[in-house]
C-alpha cells in the first residue's frame, strides 16, 4: 500500500499533448516556418545535368556574406513540391526525406530562408533559442563560454543529459575561438568586431531518457555596437523575437551608484573598467521597442531572466549591515542544481538581486516591469575573479553560472522546480 501511494506521488505529471509536429525556427537565421516549408539538398552532383550540377546557392551565400565566411558551391535544391508523393518520406508526421528523379534519397533538410541545413530532430521538437542580451561590454561573450563550459562539464551530467555542438566545425570555432583563449589562456576576447560577426553557435541538450525531447539551444554573440547595420539588426530581431527565452545581462559596473562605490573601494588597482556605458534601463527600452514591441504591441510573456554579471565584483560592496550587499549574501556562494531546481536556493537569488536592482537601479526595474511578464532575477560571475589588462592572473572560477538557464529550462516545462528533500 505504502509503496502504491510512494508510486503515485512520485509519478510525473501527466505529459502535455503533443501536437502532431512544432513549428521551426532555423537555429541559423531565426526564421519561423512549418515543417512543410522546408527545402532539400541533393545527395550528388551530376556535371551533365544544368539541374544538378555543382551550382551557386544564392540564398545559402547570402547568409554566409553576412558572418564573413567564404562563398560556396554547393549540390542542387530540391522543393518538395516537385516530387510525387510516393518519394516522399514522413518521419512523426514530419517530411524528411525525398527521392529526387535519379532515385538518389537525401535527407539534407534545408531552411527554406538561408538553405542552411536544419538539425535531425527540427519539427519533431520544440525549437528554443536562448538569446544573450545586454550592452556593449557586460560580459555576454565571457558569460556564453562560461555558461556552454558548465553545461557541457557539470549542468549535464547533473541533469542526465549531454551538451552536443551540432555540427564539427561549431565545436572547433567554439574551441578555438572562445573556450581556449578564455578557460586555458585566461585571456579576455577582443570586443567583438561589428565588422566580423560571429556566426550562432548552436548546441543540443539531449537527455538520456528518451521520452524527454532534446532541446535546441542557439547562443548568439552579438556585438553591441554592430546593431546599427541593417541586415544585422534584422536577424538580430527575429532571433530575439522567436526566442524562447532571455538571458538579459546587466553589468553592475553599468549601474551609476555602484560604479562610484566599487571605484571608490578599487582605488588604484581598479584593473578592467569599461569607459562607456549604456544605461541598463535603455538598452531594455530599445530591445523591447525595436525588437519586440513591434510584433505584440503589449508585454511580452518571454520567460527573462535578469541576471547581474560580473558578481565577484560586488565583493568591493560587501560590509555587514550593508544596504546594498552583506557579507553572507547569496552572490559569493557557488549553488549547484542537481535533477530539479532547488526552490529555496532559486527563491533566495531571485529575492536579494531583485531588491539589489530596485534598490540600485529603480527605474530600469520599472522599465523591466513595464515589458515582461515572467522575469526572475540571478547574479554569475563568469570568471570568478577580476581580470587585469585582459588577463586573469588566477584558476577560472565560474559562480552560479548555470543558475538562470536552469531557470529557464523549469518555466519552459523541461525540468522540475522543487525542495530538496
Ligand atoms: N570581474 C569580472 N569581469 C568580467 C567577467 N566577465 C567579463 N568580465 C570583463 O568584462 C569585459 C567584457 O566582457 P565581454 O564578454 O567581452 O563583453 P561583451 O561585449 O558583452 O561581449 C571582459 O574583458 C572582462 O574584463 C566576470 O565574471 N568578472
Ligand atoms: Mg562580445
Ligand atoms: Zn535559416
Amino acid at each position: 500500500m505504502l509503496n502504491f501511494i510512494k508510486g503515485l506521488l512520485e509519478k510525473k505529471p501527466p505529459a502535455k499533448e503533443r501536437p502532431p509536429y512544432y513549428s521551426i525556427v532555423c537555429p541559423f537565421c531565426f526564421s519561423k516556418f512549418e515543417p512543410e516549408e522546408v527545402v532539400f539538398r541533393a545527395n550528388h552532383i551530376k556535371d551533365n545535368d544544368d539541374d544538378f550540377m555543382l551550382q551557386e546557392d544564392l540564398k545559402l551565400n547570402n547568409w554566409r556574406r553576412k558572418f564573413n565566411l567564404s562563398q560556396v558551391d554547393m549540390e542542387a535544391i530540391i522543393e518538395p513540391h516537385t516530387i510525387p508523393e510516393q518519394n516522399q518520406v514522413y518521419s512523426h508526421n514530419v517530411l524528411v526525406a525525398v527521392s529526387d528523379r535519379y532515385g538518389v534519397e537525401t535527407k539534407r533538410r534545408l531552411c527554406p530562408q538561408c538553405h542552411n541545413e536544419l538539425p535531425i530532430s527540427a519539427g519533431k521538437v520544440p525549437s528554443n533559442i536562448i538569446s544573450i542580451v545586454g550592452a556593449s561590454q557586460v560580459g555576454k561573450s565571457v558569460y556564453m563560454t562560461s555558461l556552454i563550459h558548465t553545461l557541457q562539464h557539470t549542468t549535464a551530467s547533473n541533469f542526465n543529459a549531454a551538451c552536443i555542438p551540432l555540427s564539427a566545425e561549431i565545436s572547433r570555432k567554439f574551441r578555438q575561438n572562445y573556450h581556449e583563449p578564455i578557460f586555458e589562456r585566461g585571456s579576455m576576447l577582443q570586443s567583438t568586431n561589428p565588422n566580423e560577426q560571429q556566426e550562432p553557435f548552436i548546441f543540443q541538450f539531449v537527455f538520456k531518457d528518451p521520452d524527454q525531447a532534446p532541446l535546441t539551444l542557439v547562443f548568439f554573440d552579438v556585438a553591441g555596437e554592430g546593431m546599427v547595420e541593417r541586415e544585422y539588426i534584422d536577424i538580430y530581431a527575429s532571433h530575439i523575437k522567436n526566442s524562447s527565452g532571455i538571458l538579459f545581462l546587466v553589468d553592475p559596473l553599468q549601474i551609476r551608484s555602484i560604479r562610484d562605490r566599487i571605484h571608490i573601494k578599487l582605488g588604484e588597482e581598479e584593473g578592467e573598467f569599461a569607459n562607456r556605458y549604456d544605461e541598463p534601463r535603455e538598452v531594455v527600452i530599445s530591445l523591447f521597442e525595436n525588437f519586440i514591441a513591434h510584433q505584440h504591441n503589449s508585454k511580452t510573456n518571454i520567460p527573462t531572466a535578469i541576471v547581474l554579471t560580473k558578481s565577484d565584483m560586488l565583493q568591493y560592496l560587501k560590509e555587514e549591515d550593508s544596504e546594498y550587499i552583506q557579507s553572507n549574501s547569496n552572490v559569493f556562494r557557488n549553488v549547484v542544481h542537481k535533477g530539479f531546481l532547488n526552490q529555496t536556493e532559486f527563491e533566495n537569488i531571485n529575492g536579494e538581486i531583485s531588491r539589489f536592482i530596485e534598490k540600485v537601479d529603480r527605474p530600469f526595474k520599472d522599465a523591466v516591469d513595464v515589458y515582461f511578464t515572467n522575469t526572475a532575477y540571478f547574479s554569475v560571475s563568469a570568471l570568478g575573479t577580476n581580470p587585469i589588462n585582459k588577463q586573469v592572473t588566477g584558476v577560472i572560477n565560474p559562480t552560479r553560472v548555470d543558475e538562470p538557464f536552469i531557470w529557464l529550462l523549469h518555466e519552459l516545462d523541461y525540468v522540475e522546480k522543487r525542495e530538496a528533500l
